[in-house]
């Protein structure tokens, strides 16, 4: 009968080589490495190679743990021992590491091979003695069935529900993961959005201001006579707008940063912004409008004289007409350069009050944006916390649920344990009934 038997071992253990020779001498059989096996096929018997360089590892008997947990039939086997000389220490070195390990390790047959010896034939003929005992034994089926059987209830049902749990460990980390990340990302996206409102703002603020002025300006440069008694209401009139355009950017801005961090913090239309506009400096008769008036009558009374002049040389029979025609544009132009200097000074003097004004205006603009985004930033942060408490608190329900199941799961595997642990005392009994019909003697497992 052919059988599938499996040689494995370390990392250079001389795998590879065993296996060719075992090939070679025992053809009738299927002799495989690891990575030959059949997804789900189980062998008959497990070579497990070790190199006689040295003792055994606790991975190579980690190795030793997995390549025969399904298949009770396993032979260990020290390699190279054509240039190993203490192979003998290294092998009862083995033996006695793999006895400390576990009971069923405590009669494993051992043998020494030269696989592929530097000089000569391959020394394997031990083993293949030994190979063909074991696989000659006719309890060999049902101790291996009994191996796999016994491997299955310690793995299998063990596997699932750690594979659970663990899933379960792993969602709990995710949602306390989840939640410091989601915080801390809107606090940081808060804290940018009123940074960048703080900016644009009081930016629109100066804006507004500067063209308000511009526009004042503007006015003065054209404002007449008559313009000059409605002037401060004017300015008013234009610092009320200034402070009800930057109140409007201000809420709706706001507004908007609230609705994108989709807090639900109502930021309060609040009260525009005023700016008291006190009157416009008065005109004074100082010694400035004295003298222009002395310059104005000055000038009239020259363009007078050189009309009069004019006349009583050029037409005499006009002399006294043009005396008194030219006192009187004397006196209209007398009256005219002094109102028209007036005027001038007049605007020269709003267009400084209103370079103050508007300066005023703008601190005040600033101010107020300045509180409204603080205030802003408090009431937000006031409503992330909310939002936080109400979030933990779900994160919590949702950790608490996990726990539950957890606990849940691990009382059900205690059980599960309870009931695993019968079975494979039965598997273990019904193996040892086995070994004592094959060695009488002997009880090992
Ligand atoms: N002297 C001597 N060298 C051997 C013997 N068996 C294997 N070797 C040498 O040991 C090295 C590894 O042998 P492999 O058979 O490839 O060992 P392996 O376990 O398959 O190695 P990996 O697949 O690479 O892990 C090679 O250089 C072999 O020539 C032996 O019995 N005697
Ligand atoms: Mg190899």
């Amino acid at each position: 009968m052919t059988h599938v038997v499996l040689v494995a071992g370390p990392w250079l253990a001389g795998t590879t080589s065993l296996v060719a020779a075992l090939r070679d001498r025992m053809p009738e059989h299927r002799v495989l490495e690891a990575a030959e096996l059949a997804a789900g096929e189980a062998p008959a018997a497990v070579v497990f190679v070790v190199s006689a360089a040295a003792p055994l590892t606790a991975s190579d008997c980690a190795l030793l743990d997995v390549v025969a947990a399904g298949t009770d039939a396993v032979i260990a086997v020290v390699s190279k021992i054509d240039v190993h000389r203490t192979w003998r220490e290294v092998l009862a070195a083995d033996q006695a590491l793999l006895t400390e390990r576990a009971a069923r390790y405590r009669e494993l047959p051992w043998v020494g091979v030269a696989a592929a010896p530097d000089l000569g034939l391959p020394v394997v003929d031990d083993l293949v003695t030994a190979l063909r005992t074991v696989l000659a034994d006719n309890t060999l089926t049902r101790r291996n069935r009994l191996r796999a059987k016994e491997n299955r209830l310690l793995t299998a049902d063990g596997a699932a529900r750690e594979g659970c749990v663990a899933a379960l460990r792993d969602q709990r980390a995710a949602v306390l993961r989840r939640f410091r990340l989601d915080k801390s990302e809107r606090t940081i996206a808060m804290r940018s959005q009123i940074q960048q409102a703080r900016v644009r703002l009081s930016s629109f603020a100066r804006a507004r201001c500067a063209s308000a002025r511009t526009e004042l300006q503007d006015d003065v440069a054209a404002l007449t006579r008559r313009g000059l008694a409605g002037f401060t209401d004017e300015v008013r009139r234009r610092a009320a707008e200034v402070g009800d355009d930057v109140r409007d950017e201000v809420t709706g801005h706001l507004a908007d940063v609230v609705e994108q961090l989709g807090l639900a913090s109502d930021v309060a239309t609040p009260e525009g912004p005023r700016y008291e506009v006190g009157a416009a400096p008065v005109r004074s008769r100082n010694a400035e409008t004295r003298l222009m008036m002395l310059l104005g009558a000055g000038f009239g009374l020259g363009i007078a004289l050189t009309i009069t002049r004019l006349l009583a040389d050029l037409a005499p029979q006009w002399a006294l007409r043009g005396a008194i025609g030219g006192a009187v544009l004397g006196l209209i132009v007398t009256l005219w350069v002094v109102s028209v200097r007036g005027l001038l000074r007049d605007r020269a003097v709003l267009d400084r009050w209103v370079v103050e004004v508007t300066a005023g205006l703008r601190t005040a603009m600033e101010e107020w944006v300045a509180t409204q985004v603080l205030a802003a930033e408090a009431s937000m942060g006031r409503a992330g916390a909310e939002r936080d408490a109400v979030d933990g608190a779900d994160m919590e329900d949702a950790v608490a649920r996990i726990d539950a199941e957890i606990r849940e799961q691990t009382v059900r595997r205690a059980r599960a344990a309870a009931v695993r642990d019968r079975a494979v005392a039965a598997v273990r009994a019904e193996l040892e009934g086995e070994r004592l019909r094959l060695w009488p003697s002997e009880s090992f497992l």
